[in-house]
């Protein structure tokens, strides 16, 4: 019997903080597949170098040198998985840009599965989730429904360290949760 491709995942934080609590997820996220699921692997794609989106700098279908590379690395994942805080009650500023930049003709993102989970203030990043789901519909990405993550980040118990890494079990188990939920619809959707 052949063995499963292995769904590769392309794992976008929204934050460029040296110690985001989404960056941890992403690096939990990392483990766990590595750790305990099958046929998954996820790898975090840095959108920290990006320019600001500006059309003039495309010349045809060429894009600058860190977007071309951002947009390989978008374009030969299977699915997504999206964590970010929510800034102003909506998608922060350099999530924006990397969404914008991928979405130039032609459009990486189309026809792929994707997960959201959320690190936040006091809402848990549920507005940064229900606008990215928005423009998600623009951009053709299918989004698992359930489960949901909107981790409280600043309230007790606590879970993140002085560096960002998720240390608090449930939250890790919900994480693993979702992660399954997405390498299974990523698996129905097909490549
Ligand atoms: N938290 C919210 O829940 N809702 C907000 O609207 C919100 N706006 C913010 C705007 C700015 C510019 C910043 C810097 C933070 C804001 N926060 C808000 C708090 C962040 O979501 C929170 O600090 C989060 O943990 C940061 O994520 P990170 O640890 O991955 O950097």
């Amino acid at each position: 019997m052949e063995a499963k491709p292995v769904i590769k995942v392309a794992a976008v934080c929204g934050s460029l903080r040296k110690a985001s609590f989404n960056r941890g997820l992403i690096l939990s996220a990392i483990e766990i597949c590595n750790e305990s699921i099958r046929g998954m692997e996820v790898e975090f794609v840095d959108i920290s170098g990006l320019p600001f989106i500006n059309p003039d700098l495309e010349n045809g279908s060429e894009f600058p040198e860190a977007v071309e590379e951002f947009r390989r690395k978008i374009l030969e994942a299977d699915c997504f998985l999206f964590a970010s805080p929510e800034y102003n009650y909506s998608i922060p500023a350099p999530l924006k840009n990397a969404l914008d930049w991928g979405s130039r003709p032609p459009n990486v993102w189309a026809d792929k599965a994707a997960a959201i989970v959320s690190a936040a203030g006091g809402s848990g990043g549920s507005r940064v989730q229900f606008h990215l789901r928005q423009v998600g519909v623009f951009l053709n990405i299918h989004f698992i429904n359930k489960p949901e993550l909107y981790i409280f980040a600043h309230k007790p118990p606590k879970k993140f360290d002085s560096d960002g890494n998720l240390i608090h079990d449930e939250t890790r188990e919900y994480l693993k949760k979702i992660l399954e939920s997405l390498h299974s619809f990523a698996g129905r959707l097909g490549p």
